[in-house]
């Protein structure tokens, strides 16, 4: 993996750069639909590269362990050729959906045990498992096994888990580095700054992290429930200490305006299953603000979706027939709303960049900002 750094805002910390992989080139900031089971949900791959312009989609290690299989996903020759995105892919190593989806958990020094929250098999990922099944899985850039604290996080835990975190780091490395990929493309390992709402914690996870020395780096542990002001001032702490010529991913971020605002903060990659999830319930991102759809003033308008939407259907479809098919439970709706929201996402952090290259990022974003705020 290469990361070519190509500018960077004069009144921000934002910066637009490329990631170059053996699947393509990504273009940052970017923002990586959640495509989880190996699907972007309700969405498929022509929409993803031809319409929403998708450049890159992630995937998670828990449940694609689970459901196909590491066996299936060998036998289809990984990833890529199982789901047919043929651009880059990501999988986050499930040091997430362990703590927020599984039963029984215990987690130790050696690792975490577990119960699958699909049929109750017991489980047990240890980081040096966890990169063998992402080896399997065969994404282009794959995360380390780390834990994510949960907010509030008393200080002593949040120290305690990230120092584990830390030594299941270095597990990890050794792991990944003492064995090879499996479908005759690179994959690379990025590793997760944790450290709760603590700066003094953010700050040595961030140096320990970036000792390390890896082709990028992410930071986990935030948008928990914390106030989006602690979260801004813990992304500014770590991004401080980040390597510059190397590409920064903030795990699970987040509404439009949390991706702006992270973004003036230095990060390049963003993932959330905001625009796919909210969708679903009728919530629409646009340019003009945040609708919900499922509200009666819609149900007689017949304007398109997004007069200055960039996909088809923010003309092909109506508000008042898109609300019609929400309100209905029609399978249609959820696929027409979540492409809407993705080709908005990819349309902001588009936008995004081109403001960064001509070198006016931090007035576009507060005139972006007053247009989307909203509370959830
Ligand atoms: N760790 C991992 N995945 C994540 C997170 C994390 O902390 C988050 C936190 N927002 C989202 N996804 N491995």
């Amino acid at each position: 993996m290469k990361f070519k750094l190509e500018a960077t805002d004069p009144k921000s910390n934002a910066r637009a750069g490329l990631v170059t992989t053996d699947h393509g080139t990504i273009e940052t900031p970017i923002f990586m639909p959640v495509g989880t089971a190996a699907a972007v949900k309700a969405v498929h791959k022509h929409e993803l590269i031809e319409d929403i312009k998708a450049q890159i989609i992630l995937g998670n290690t828990y449940h694609l362990y689970l459901r196909p299989g590491l066996d299936i996903l060998e036998k289809a020759g990984g990833l890529h050729s199982f789901n047919g995105f043929t651009r880059p892919q990501l999988t986050d190593s499930g040091g997430y959906q362990v703590y927020s989806l599984a039963d029984s958990r215990k987690i130790s020094e050696s690792g975490v045990s577990f119960k699958s929250h699909i049929d109750g098999m017991k489980l047990f990922f240890t980081p040096e498992r966890v990169m063998d099944i992402q080896r399997t899985i065969g994404a282009d850039i794959i995360m380390a096994f780390d834990e994510c604290t949960p907010y509030p996080c008393d200080y002593e835990y949040a120290k305690n888990s990230m120092e584990r975190t830390h030594r299941w780091l270095k597990r990890c490395c050794e792991r990944f580095d003492g064995t090879d990929a499996k479908y005759g493309y690179d994959q690379t390992l990025f590793p997760i700054v944790q450290g709760s709402t603590y700066t003094d914690l953010r700050k040595q996870s961030a140096e320990f992290i970036a000792s390390q020395n890896r082709e990028g780096n992410a930071i986990g542990g935030l948008s928990v429930g914390e106030p989006a002001e602690e979260m801004y001032a813990m992304t500014d702490v770590v991004t401080a200490i980040l390597p510059k010529d190397k590409p920064r991913y903030l795990m699970g971020v987040g509404t439009p305006v949390n991706i702006l605002e992270n973004i003036a903060l230095g990060i390049d990659m963003f993932d959330c299953v905001m625009p796919t999830r909210n969708a679903r319930n009728g919530m629409l991102f646009t340019s003009e603000g945040i609708i919900n759809i499922r509200n009666a003033k819609w149900q007689d308008d017949f304007s398109p979706i997004d007069p200055n939407g960039t996909s088809y259907v923010d003309s092909g479809y109506s508000k008042a027939y898109l609300r019609h098919l929400i309100i209905s439970k029609e399978i249609l709706g959820a696929q027409i709303a979540s492409i809407h929201n993705l080709a908005f996402y990819l349309w902001l952090v588009g936008e995004a960049r081109k403001h960064i290259i001509a070198g006016d990022f931090a007035s576009w974003k507060n005139t972006m900002v007053k247009k989307l705020d909203y509370r959830l």
